[in-house]
């Protein structure tokens, strides 16, 4: 989605990394922060959704000019008491919001069945709204009902739920051993179902496009994530005391005591570097 609105993808490498947090305007991209907070992204969706049905910009004269929110979570987010939250006001305001759940089947180690009894999309209808679920490794389909469900929040109908069904290939992270809590033939049968080579031989059959097409796109991905990597590698460190830089437009008094006693701790080292820490 990032890539789509036109995010430099080392921003984000830049939250990754700590070393920023959040390196672009929203305003110039349309696109919100990354939310390190899981789940909290669907309620800042669904106060930005009521904003824009408050505004007048839904159900208009010129469908051109309806605006929605779309926010993104996991099957994990689905357990905590924001989006359900979220769930709720969306549906009885009529928020123009769709909630995209990527359903990969696992918190980190915990498994789908410890956060839920039913399928993720039938919650919906308790709150009253549409639920759909989609072969999230289908690109297609999964682009329709995306566009199926923002129209229809356009147009004034308020919030869906997609849930988009798929597997996490790989670990959560580099600290996550996923051997130790499921077995290989799981993984082995949604290799199988890969959305790239999917997609990929869709288009051969379909003979839209050709082996010099995938050679220059595998050209251009392998350029991307090298200079990717090298770019990340070469971020510069902020100063330890940035953080304080960015949590209010104005700054306060009570940060300015947490930033003095920060730097007196910093000082406290002895290969502290004269004239401060910048
Ligand atoms: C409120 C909160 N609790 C715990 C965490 C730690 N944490 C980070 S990722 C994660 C699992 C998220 O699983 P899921 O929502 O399924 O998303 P996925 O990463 O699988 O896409 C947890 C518990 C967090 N970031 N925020």
């Amino acid at each position: 989605m990032a890539w789509c609105r036109g995010v430099d993808p080392v921003r984000i490498l830049g939250t990754f990394r700590g070393n920023d947090q959040g390196g672009w305007d929203p305003a110039d991209h349309n696109f919100q922060l990354y939310t390190i907070v899981i789940g909290a992204q669907t309620l800042h969706a669904t106060g930005y959704a009521m904003g824009i049905a408050k505004d007048g910009r839904v159900g208009g004269d010129d469908p051109a000019k309806d605006e929605a929110a779309i926010v993104y979570f996991g099957d994990g987010a689905t357990s905590q008491g924001d989006v359900n939250e979220a769930f709720i006001w969306s549906s009885v305001f009529t928020a123009p919001v769709v909630f995209f759940c990527q359903n990969n089947q696992y918190a980190i180690s915990e498994p789908l069945e410890r956060q839920t009894r039913v399928p993720l999309y039938q919650r919906a209808s308790g709150f009253g709204f549409p639920g759909v679920r989609v072969d999230g490794n289908d690109v297609l389909a999964t682009y329709a009902v995306t566009q199926d469900a923002l129209n229809k929040a356009r147009g004034g109908e308020g919030p869906s739920l997609i849930e988009a069904y798929t597997y996490r290939m790989g670990a959560h992270t580099t600290n996550d051993d996923p051997t130790k809590y499921r077995i290989a033939s799981e993984v082995e049968s949604w290799k199988l179902k890969d959305p790239i080579a999917r997609m990929k031989s869709f288009l051969i059959r379909q003979q839209v496009a050709d082996n010099d097409y995938f050679d220059s796109v595998k050209a251009d991905a392998d350029a991307l994530a090298a200079k990717l990597r090298a770019d990340c590698l070469s971020m510069p460190e902020p100063a330890p005391d940035s953080i304080f830089d960015h949590v209010y437009p104005h700054g306060s008094p009570e940060l300015d005591a947490q930033r003095a006693t920060f730097t007196r701790y910093l000082d406290s080292f002895a290969d502290a570097p004269a004239g401060g820490h910048r």
